[in-house]
């Protein structure tokens, strides 16, 4: 039977959940007009004031925020509460220009706990779990925010952190985890170090693991759900927004609910800006409407989702988002052709192959250039020619239905792709460099 950590809140009628959501956001864009002056001034600029924002019909008044007015107004800018009131601060892994840095008061640590708690429980978890942490701790909000959700469940909660690989195993072993958190390109690595232990599904106690802070496909879940014998449930968030619990997977594994008591969700044409149906891809904006410290309103997280209103056989009725399918800046344009990296991914693991994998760009020429580097399973691993260029052919084949492009493919030997312990590094565009 499903279970919740907040039923009378995560069943809410539509209507209920809308009215939530009106009398929020009103608040809510006072406190900013009263507190932030950098957004006041954005708000003026198009001659609003909080007496035009009636509910969540006038939210598509207000103006947009994007990563470059993070960067502007970085660090204090955003901020809606004075520095004392604050008690925590977390940062984003970014490489490039300055990092965002979102600000917490206690309540809004608070409730983005809540919003972990809400996914273990959708993942299975209950007091009796033991939840291992392998997400980073630190400024990145993987490990913080879902270590504080797995308390709020009552699981023990093992803070391993990520990194350290047989030390991993040897906690979910020896102190019997049931549930473990990472991303899941880590969990991928976690399956295939323990498949060279000799260490099959049976040899451990995980029943449940929640993946998230990257793209991943379904290819990938149902590889690490057969590795590991788990059920890998998807978990979306960002730093600007809080953090992981943004969004989560249910027992259906259709998509992720967003948690709309506390974030409102659009999804728009980027170009128009204007909204986009339900099932139709576009970007995804939130306005937090229960942040005190860092209240973003219509922030545009670049990532390319769809939604669904679709009632879920889990008994949750907030919306739902699907994977994104990656990010508008993750986007390649090769030829003149969108390729999302996740797209490959799921060429190259529906031909058996892992998900160890590395794209590089280039320009040679004046023409974009496309190397998809693989690696072979050890069972793949052969010195035969013809075996290998049959393996090459395929896969370019295989990528050129799916993309309407022609890629060079590199078959590699195992574990020659470096393995990542927390996001991923799949792609490298030799073109911007
Ligand atoms: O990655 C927060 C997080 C931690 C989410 C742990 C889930 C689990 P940032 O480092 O700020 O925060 O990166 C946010 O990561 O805009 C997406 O592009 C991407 N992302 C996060 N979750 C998913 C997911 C954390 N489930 C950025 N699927 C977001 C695909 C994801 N992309």
């Amino acid at each position: 039977m499903e279970r919740y950590y907040q039923p009378e809140i995560e069943t809410a009628s539509r209507e209920q959940i809308r009215a939530w959501q009106d009398e929020r956001l009103v608040k809510q864009v006072k406190h900013v007009w009263d507190n932030v002056p950098y957004y006041r001034k954005k708000m003026e600029e198009k001659g609003l004031t909080p007496d035009d924002i009636k509910g969540v019909e006038d939210l598509k008044k207000l103006p947009f925020l994007t990563k470059a007015d993070l960067r502007e107004a970085y660090p204090y800018g955003l901020m809606g509460e004075p520095l004392k009131k604050c008690v925590r601060i977390q940062s984003t892994s970014g490489t490039t220009g300055k990092r965002v840095v979102a600000f917490y008061t206690q309540h809004d640590i608070d409730l983005w706990e809540d919003c972990c708690a809400r996914a273990i429980v959708a993942a299975g978890g209950t007091d009796e779990d033991v939840c291992q942490v392998s997400y980073g701790y630190g400024l990145f909000t993987g490990g913080p925010g879902l270590n504080g959700g797995s308390h709020k469940v009552g699981c023990l909660t093992i803070p391993t952190s990520s990194g350290n690989t047989e030390r991993q195993i040897m906690f979910i072993r020896d102190l019997s985890a049931t549930i473990i958190c990472c991303t899941p390109s880590y969990a991928a690595y976690l399956g295939e170090s323990m498949k060279e232990m000799g260490l099959g599904p049976d040899d451990i106690p995980l029943k449940a693991g929640i993946f998230g802070a990257e793209a991943w496909s379904e290819e990938m879940r149902q590889e690490i759900q057969k590795t590991m014998g788990i059920k890998a449930y998807d978990i979306y968030g960002l730093t600007e927004l809080s953090g992981p619990g943004v969004a989560f997977e249910c027992s259906e594994q259709t998509g992720m609910h967003i948690n709309e008591d506390h974030f409102i969700a659009e999804v728009i044409d980027p170009d128009t800006l204007e909204p986009v149906p339900d099932g139709t891809y576009g970007e995804l904006v939130f306005t937090a409407i229960t942040k005190e410290a860092f209240p973003l309103i219509r922030y545009r997280t670049r990532d390319i989702v769809k939604l669904s209103h679709e009632p879920c056989s889990c008994g949750r009725t907030h919306v739902k988002m699907s994977k994104p399918r990656g990010r508008s800046d993750d986007m390649l344009i090769i030829r003149g052709v969108n390729v999302f990296p996740s797209q490959i991914e799921t060429v190259l693991l529906n031909k058996g192959y892992p998900a160890n994998y590395q794209i590089i760009v280039d320009r040679v020429n004046n023409t974009d250039t496309l190397d998809v580097q693989v690696e072979m399973t050890p069972e793949m691993f052969t010195d035969n020619m013809g075996e290998i260029a049959a393996r090459q052919k395929d896969l370019v084949d295989g990528l050129k239905s799916m993309l309407g492009l022609k890629a060079k493919v590199s078959l590699v030997a195992p574990k020659s792709i470096v393995r990542s312990e927390g996001k991923a590094v799949r792609v490298i565009d030799k073109r911007k460099i």
